[in-house]
């Protein structure tokens, strides 16, 4: 590392000392930006670095809200608006207890490069809060929705910032979300994506993110001549982008054998298909936190407290949460011959696993490339909304697919530009990084 690039880092260290996740984000793009500093100097003298570790605005704030016991219960809710640069602030909300500010900065800057990629007009942004969904009732679940809503929405706008799901949030979180939105405002607007499809919401969008990871694995084994038709998968999690990525790489032929929750994973060999999928959506729904209902269901193999990266595979699809896979998986995946790592989930790969994949010359790619599908079609339905005129599946569909290709094409172009032929994470970071950054000089000093 530069003398530049380790001083802008120790300076992001020093001033967020508490915020493990944000700096490990960080780390991970500032590393892999050197020679596009080398090449542009004027990025440098800009402070470019040092402008997109500072968030334009955070928003914090207190969500209470009542029981079904006539309790009051107070939450924290946040809005990290990163990045304004390319677009209006774009990215989703998490409602999960291990929400934490570091949490959100880290999604939220990740969100900038990912945007940047997916050669639509978004910023980036983040949001959420530490409520658990978990065992809430239906009408707790719209009172806390309402009670967020209710001073988020003098921030977001759908030329402002618009935000989308994420971990515990889905189409009916977005629905009490918008209907509160709605009354605040007197406003029908694209100020939120991923809602319902009788509201405004996009065809594809649910799958999106999840078929995304999917298509990008699919061009990456491209380019060594494999199909990925007949191929064993292992897939973490069993939420939203679990079940796109399980259900694509069921239509193009390949096996899925593991789901994974935080209580351990499930390994079926016969493969997650069929009524199977349907029963991940039951699962998810039922808000419990378990994988365990899948086996004592399908009668197969559960292992608690495991992750299902010691399983045999030649595809694995981290599509859990972030640092779900630690540098022993990373080992431990390689040495069984699985040849290509793509990320549903944001960041679930630690930086020493990373260092394990690229040193071992796998295809692996960076969940800021692959899992950008979801935002992407998030995109297509502002599009659709701006234009009051949704399209049929095909039309979203083809659309993605096309903006994969895209990002895949420019994650190797870009790379071998610079110096790092075949490595996603290089290609990734730059391509984002240089879309944002010109945008900023253009700018002047923002
Ligand atoms: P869901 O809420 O649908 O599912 C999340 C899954 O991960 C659940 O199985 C959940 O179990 C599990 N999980 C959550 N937190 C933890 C934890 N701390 N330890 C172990 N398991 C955990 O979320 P999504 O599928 O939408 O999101 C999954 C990942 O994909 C996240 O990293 C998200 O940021 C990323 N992503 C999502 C996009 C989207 O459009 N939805 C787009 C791009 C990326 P439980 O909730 O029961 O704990
Ligand atoms: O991490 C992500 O890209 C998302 N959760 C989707 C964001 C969005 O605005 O659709």
């Amino acid at each position: 590392m530069s003398d530049y690039v380790q001083k802008a880092l120790a300076i992001v260290k020093a001033k967020n000392p508490h915020e493990p996740e944000f700096q490990q984000a960080v780390q991970e793009v500032f590393e892999t930006l050197e020679p596009a500093l080398e090449r542009h100097p004027e990025y440098r003298t800009a402070k470019i670095l040092e402008r997109l570790v500072e968030p334009e605005r955070i928003v914090i704030f207190r969500v209470p809200w009542m029981d079904d016991q006539g309790e009051i219960q107070i939450n924290r809710g946040y809005r990290i608006q990163m990045n304004s640069a390319i677009g209006p602030y774009k990215g989703g909300l998490r409602f999960h207890p291990s929400v934490t500010l570091s949490i959100l900065k880290f999604l939220a800057f990740e969100q900038v490069f990912k945007n940047s990629l997916t050669t639509l007009p978004l910023g980036g942004g983040k949001g959420g809060s530490d409520f658990d969904p978990k065992g809430k009732s239906e009408n707790e679940v719209m009172r806390f929705c309402q009670s967020f809503m209710t001073e988020l929405y003098r921030h977001i706008g759908a030329d402002i910032d618009v935000p989308a799901g994420d971990i515990g949030v889905g189409t009916r979180e977005i629905g009490y979300l918008f209907g509160q939105y709605k009354r605040l405002t007197k406003e029908f607007t694209g100020v939120l994506t991923g809602k319902g499809l009788n509201w405004g919401g996009s065809l594809v969008r649910p799958e999106a993110t999840g078929f995304g990871v999917v298509y990008f694995a699919e061009e990456m084994l491209k380019t060594k001549n494999i199909s990925i038709e007949g191929k064993k998968v292992a897939v973490s999690g069993f939420g939203n982008v679990a079940w796109g990525a399980v259900t694509k790489a069921n239509q193009l032929g390949a096996k899925v054998v593991t789901l994974s929750g935080p209580d351990g994973y499930i390994f079926d060999p016969d493969g997650v298909s069929g009524e199977k999928i349907d029963f991940m959506l039951a699962m998810r729904a039922s808000a419990r936190d378990e994988v365990k209902p899948y086996a004592d269901k399908f009668k197969v193999q559960y292992f608690p407290n495991k992750k299902p990266w010691e399983v045999k595979v030649d595809v694995a699809l981290p599509c859990a949460t972030q640092n779900e896979l630690d540098e022993k998986d990373a080992r431990e995946l390689v040495k069984n011959g699985c040849s290509c790592v793509v990320e549903g989930a944001n960041m679930p790969t630690t930086l020493e696993g990373v260092k394990v994949f690229l040193d071992s010359k796998i295809l692996y790619a960076p969940g800021k490339a692959s899992n950008a599908g979801g935002v992407a079609t998030s995109g297509l339905e502002m599009t659709q909304n701006s234009m009051r005129l949704p399209w049929p599946r095909e039309e979203v569909d083809a659309r993605l697919r096309g903006i994969m290709q895209n990002i895949h094409r420019t994650c190797r172009e870009t790379a071998e530009r610079y110096g790092a032929p075949g490595n996603y994470v290089v290609g990734a970071n730059i391509a984002g990084f240089l879309k944002v950054a010109n945008a900023m000089l253009e700018q002047g000093l923002v």
